[in-house]
């Protein structure tokens, strides 16, 4: 299939976009909508130039990718540790042989790749990979990141920057970043989930904290992310949760959210983003690629809405089995955005589920889908693939409001894509609006 970009829309006047539409033409208006409607990608790990290296692209990164190196060992007899002593360019080219000749890529993550090489015209069989190669290595960062963004239909990267990060934390304090289309997220693993192995990196700094978050612990645990949200300027605040997570209960991660994140958020006007559900390091050997999932106790999400009504949290959930009861919450709590079909459900059967469900139960009220992307040049595939997934649940939802008896219109639907695609995202944080 040629590769998309982002198209400039069937231009219609302002009447004929009013126009009534029949149901035959509902699929491809929506099609042709979603096509040429810019996306905020909502999270991701991706960098904008100012961080140098940091920021990944490329196709030894593309097939490096912890997607790509799980499924790597399920078709190879090569060991994780014979894998880890490999160079960047030699594990690439296992996995290129593993995954690519050996095998059809037909897993999502596989196909991925094949949809990049095919956007930039490049060759997608066996012996294309030394041409891939010298594609990549002949781009400059500026241009080709220029040139991913307008491909994929991205107006805006949302980054994810940890404070404790010793490489990132070396850019923010020289000169930060002041990339007009990337947005910095203050996130806070180390500091709400490994605060007994962090803490003193934050005493180091001058702040006052103890091992127990106890005493003036909390109020200068404050003071340091509004350090960091003067030098940031994030859109929000997140942290990602094991499916263990509860709330409330004794543990550091609940005093250190109630006590002083949470609190920080509210005075800065900032939604929280709550990332439920992984199962870190269940094998240790494939390092990234080591993490899985479990079901979460969701009372945890309602008990924080509950009692902090006045802040806004965005929350995905990664187990399947959580998504129903993410769309009732939301329907009961108006201070909850559920967002994205995060990691293991971005995966066409799953997506579509998800959707579907989420738009019966909450209409345009959420965020369908951040792209999680950690190369640059993924937002390419996984973008043209929300697209693809979306197309035709949307398109039944209003076949079934025509069949009902509405009327159904191009500015309709124009209007619906920017809430899902921008508009929510746009007024939980104040990008744009604020
Ligand atoms: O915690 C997160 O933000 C996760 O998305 C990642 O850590 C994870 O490794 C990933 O890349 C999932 O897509
Ligand atoms: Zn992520």
């Amino acid at each position: 299939m040629a590769a998309i970009s982002v198209k400039s829309p069937n231009r219609k006047t302002g009447s004929s976009s009013a126009r009534r539409l029949k149901a035959e033409q509902i699929l491809p208006e929506v099609q042709d909508v979603l096509a040429s409607s810019e996306v905020v990608d909502m999270h991701t790990h991706l960098f904008s130039p100012a961080f140098g290296k940091i920021g990944l692209w490329g196709i030894d990164e593309l097939l490096t990718y912890h997607y790509l190196e799980a499924e790597f060992f399920r078709s190879s007899d090569m060991t994780p540790e014979e894998y880890w002593n490999l160079s960047k360019t030699q594990r690439a080219d296992a996995i290129w042989k593993a995954l690519f000749v050996e095998n059809s890529p037909i897993s999502e993550s596989t196909r991925g790749v094949i949809a990049v090489l095919s956007a930039f015209g490049l060759p997608t069989d066996a012996s294309g990979l030394k041409e891939v190669r010298r594609f990549f290595g002949a781009q400059s960062i500026r241009p080709h990141l220029r040139r991913v963004l307008q491909i994929a239909g991205v107006s805006d990267v949302v980054m994810t920057n940890d404070p404790l990060d010793p490489d990132e934390r070396a850019v923010w304090m020289r000169e930060g970043q002041d990339h007009s289309q990337f947005h910095a997220v203050l996130r806070l693993d180390r500091i709400l989930f490994g605060w007994p192995q962090h803490w003193q990196q934050l005493a180091t700094e001058g702040y006052s904290v103890n091992e127990s978050a106890s005493g003036k612990s909390t109020a200068e645990a404050r003071r340091f992310l509004a350090d960091w949200h003067k030098r940031m300027r994030p859109l929000y605040m997140a942290v990602s949760l094991p499916d263990s997570f509860q709330f409330p209960d004794e543990s550091l991660t609940s005093k250190l959210l109630s006590e002083t994140v949470l609190p920080s958020c509210r005075e800065f006007g900032l939604p929280m983003s709550l990332m439920i559900g992984v199962r870190r390091q269940v094998n240790p050997r494939l390092r990234l690629a080591g993490d899985a999932v479990g079901k979460a106790d969701m009372r945890a999400v309602e008990n924080l809405c509950r009692t902090f009504s006045d802040n806004r949290f965005l929350v995905s959930v990664l187990s399947r089995e959580n998504q129903h009861e993410l769309a009732v919450y939301a329907r009961k709590f108006n201070n909850l955005m559920p967002f994205g079909c995060w990691w293991f459900l971005n995966n066409p059967s799953i997506v579509q589920e998800i959707t579907r469900e989420r738009i019966e139960l909450l209409g345009t009220s959420f965020i369908p889908q951040h792209s999680d992307a950690r190369v640059l040049e993924q937002v390419i595939y996984k973008w043209q693939n929300t697209r693809r997934t979306l197309a035709p649940i949307l398109a039944d939802a209003y076949q079934l409001l025509h069949a009902d008896g509405a009327e159904i219109t191009r500015q309709k639907i124009q209007r619906d894509v920017n809430r899902l695609f921008r508009g929510n995202f746009e007024k939980w944080t104040g990008l744009r609006t604020g």
